[in-house]
């Protein structure tokens, strides 16, 4: 849910990177940490389980400018995608203003980006959201990889994208694609917020 502070004239807006394990979600978000100024970012925080290296979040907060007056502070998130961390996933979903959900465009690993793409939708259906109603943009990342591993954008939306949503293919190690998908959603949540109360 995004909040709007009349007395500090803010709005924070939540967006969550989702997707399976291991198909770049971490990785956006520190190609967006490395590229915007000290001044316009805060700590980016990782919260890491002790046995392994699979990250329970990562945390970004970031200011994105003024709009009409207000001071607009976007909060990234990333959910672990593993299966096990289902509870972990469902709380970081809760009160997202938009979601990003990054596939790996790895052949191989087609069956994980569908069910983790039906992961969302039944974990936003469970908090009583309209999946459709919430803005969402996806990102076909890893297209660096060698052709002969990864499907082109246009298979990915075949497969994915049957909402007709803002996609892109992403190369988040080196940056493609990053900041066009943020851009996208965070119009689209911005537009939302405008619109009127329906
Ligand atoms: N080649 C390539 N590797 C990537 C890309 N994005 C992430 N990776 C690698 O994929 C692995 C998992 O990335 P990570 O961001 O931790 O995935 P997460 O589980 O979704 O957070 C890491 O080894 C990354 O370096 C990409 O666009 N291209
Ligand atoms: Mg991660």
């Amino acid at each position: 849910m995004s909040l709007v502070n009349y007395a500090t004239r803010e709005i924070t807006c939540k967006i969550v990177y989702y997707g399976p394990g291991r198909s770049g979600k971490t990785t956006n978000l520190h190609y967006i940490y490395g590229q915007v100024p000290e001044d316009r970012k805060g700590k980016m925080v990782s919260l890491a389980t002790q046995t392994d290296r699979t990250l329970f979040f990562d945390f970004l907060p970031l200011d994105l400018g003024t709009i009409s007056g207000f001071t607009t502070k976007f909060q990234l998130y990333t959910v672990p995608g593993q299966v096990y961390y289902q509870t972990t996933r469902k709380l970081v979903l809760q009160g997202a203003d938009g979601v990003v959900f990054v596939a790996d465009s790895q052949a191989r690993q087609l069956q994980e980006n569908i069910e983790s793409l039906q992961d969302l939708h039944s974990n936003l259906a469970e908090q009583g959201i309209e999946a459709r109603s919430v803005p969402l943009v996806l990102q076909y990342n890893k297209q660096d990889l060698p052709r002969d591993l990864v499907l082109t954008p246009a298979e990915l939306n075949d497969a994915l994208n049957f909402r007709g949503v803002p996609e892109f293919g992403a190369d988040a190690l080196h940056g493609p694609g990053v900041f066009e998908t943020l851009r996208s959603i965070s119009e689209l949540v911005l537009k939302r917020l405008s619109a009127p109360v329906r």
